[in-house]
């Protein structure tokens, strides 16, 4: 960021737009915070980083350009194009946290992005590398904002970044950067998959190792030049990792060698097996000892709210999958599990087209619960079952899902996996997907247990 006689605009008050004043603060420059809610609470974390007559909340006026030189905006705000079109006619700048984190940062950083399992990977990584004994901090998308990051010495920083993050997104220079997979996501904000799978592949621009998912058409392997790869197939080279299935079980494979069988870890899920792969290329490419890294890999547990079991009893398992909150990932869940299972979807809908559904829901689901805003719509998109009950929370959902169970248990005498896998969003009732995944193991902890 140049010297500008203006105060930098910062767009958005939440976790980033504290950061960002956070930043600007330490680093004596002057900055005025927009948010567009009007009522947004002034918490103390916002207090200790700006002064009152600093915050401007409210509709943002087109003429609120002519004030200022830098915008840097949150990740959840979209600029309208009116005031896209007028900053870049006035040659201003508009970037965000990552670019000033690409500023600032120290060490190495490691970048990752992809639709599903980002938050995996990432959090893998860290653990693996800190076990390995290595200064390491992941931020980003995952949570804690970018900048924090910039004021201790990591020798490796990991960034998970979403598409929000990386739309505008000037530049972030990596050792390493991987896309995880990409599949239909975010298309209410980012209009068409074109759009979607452009802003993904800004990760590439400035990285010295790409890593490429060799199975996901939606990755333009084309356009990069990449030396490591990973998928759920056969490794190619001993630049590669995958998975080998041999009577029915899984083995990752380093290029010809097998390092781990399906059984050796906690995390459960083919899907899971391809996240270890893309955490194990990242090792490789930032030339650290791939060996040493395989056992702190078998001692990684879930992380809360991704296929996490926290229930079995009278036969019945709960799972709480809140974090998948599009088609894909609830695909994943239900081919991680062999089961009968009755899944509890449902939610703020991302997508008009639940279509894609109907194919494992009809091989693999014995009954379906349905709730949340979209509820109506997915009862006339899944078409594939019959056995399928609407219920007004997830509260009720849980209750429909156990009475359900119970039934099946008496019938065929099988255990039963309760599976939340919402497809969906949570905004429509919840805070966020943790608030939903929380709730959802309250109430089945309270009256299950
Ligand atoms: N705001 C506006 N106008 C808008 C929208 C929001 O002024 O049109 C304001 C809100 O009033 C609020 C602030 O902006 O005060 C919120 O900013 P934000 O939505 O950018 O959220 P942050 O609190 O800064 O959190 C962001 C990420 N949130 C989003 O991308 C929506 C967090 O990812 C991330 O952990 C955090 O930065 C730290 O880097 C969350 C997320 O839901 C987990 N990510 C999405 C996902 O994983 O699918 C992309
Ligand atoms: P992200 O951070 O990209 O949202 P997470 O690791 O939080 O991804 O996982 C989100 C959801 O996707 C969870 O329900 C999880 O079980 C599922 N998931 C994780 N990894 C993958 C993958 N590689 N492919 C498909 N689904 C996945």
């Amino acid at each position: 960021m140049k010297n500008s006689n203006l105060p930098v605009a910062i767009i958005g008050l939440g976790k980033t737009g504290v950061s960002v004043a956070k930043y600007l603060k330490i680093n004596n420059k002057n900055f005025i915070a927009y948010d567009t809610r009007e009522n947004l609470k002034i918490t103390d974390e916002i207090k200790k980083y700006v002064d009152s007559q600093r915050i401007v909340l409210g509709k943002l006026e087109k003429s609120f350009i002519d004030k200022h030189d830098y915008f840097i905006v949150s990740p959840g705000v979209k600029i309208e194009k009116q005031f896209l079109k007028k900053i870049i006619k006035n040659k201003k700048n508009i970037q965000t946290d990552i670019d000033l984190f690409n500023e600032s940062c120290n060490g190495k950083t490691i970048c990752i992005t992809g639709s599903n399992g980002k938050t995996t990977v990432t959090a893998i990584l860290e653990y693996v590398l800190r076990k390995m004994g290595k200064k390491v901090k992941a931020g980003g998308n995952i949570g804690l904002p970018a900048l924090e990051l910039t004021y201790e010495n990591y020798e490796y920083n990991i960034l998970e970044l979403s598409s929000f993050q990386l739309e505008m997104t000037k530049k972030i220079n990596c050792i390493t950067s991987l896309i995880t997979n990409i599949t239909e996501d975010h298309l209410d904000r980012h209009e068409t998959l074109e759009n979607y799978i452009n802003i993904k592949h800004k990760i590439f621009n400035n990285a010295e190792n790409i890593i490429i998912n060799r199975n996901d058409n939606n990755i333009r392997k084309e356009k990069v030049i990449y030396k490591y790869t990973f998928g759920s197939d056969e490794p190619k080279n001993n630049n590669s990792f995958g998975i080998r299935i041999k009577n029915k079980k899984k083995y990752i494979y380093h290029g010809n060698k097998k390092i781990l069988e399906e059984d050796e870890i906690q995390l459960i899920g083919l899907h899971n097996l391809v996240n270890i792969c893309s955490c194990l290329s990242i090792i490789q490419s930032i030339g650290e000892d791939v060996n040493d890294a395989l056992q702190y890999i078998r001692k990684f547990e879930c992380i809360d709210h991704r296929m996490e079991k926290f229930l079995y009893k009278d036969d019945i398992k709960w799972i709480n999958d809140s974090k998948a909150t599009n088609i894909e990932s609830t695909i994943s869940a239900l081919n991680s599990l062999d089961e009968n299972i009755i899944l509890i979807l449902g939610g703020k809908s991302k997508t008009n087209n639940y279509k894609k559904l109907n194919e494992i829901i009809g091989k693999k689901v014995s009954a379906l619960i349905l709730f949340g805003e979209c509820k109506n719509l997915l009862n006339r998109e899944i078409t594939s079952i019959s056995n399928i009950f609407l219920a007004d929370n997830i509260n009720a959902a849980s209750e429909k899902a156990r009475l359900y169970a119970k039934k099946i248990i008496e019938k065929e005498s099988m255990p039963v996996c309760i599976l939340l896998s919402p497809a969906c969003a949570s905004y429509d009732m919840f805070e966020s997907f943790e608030e939903r995944g929380i709730l959802f193991k309250k109430f089945v902890m309270e009256n299950y247990s």
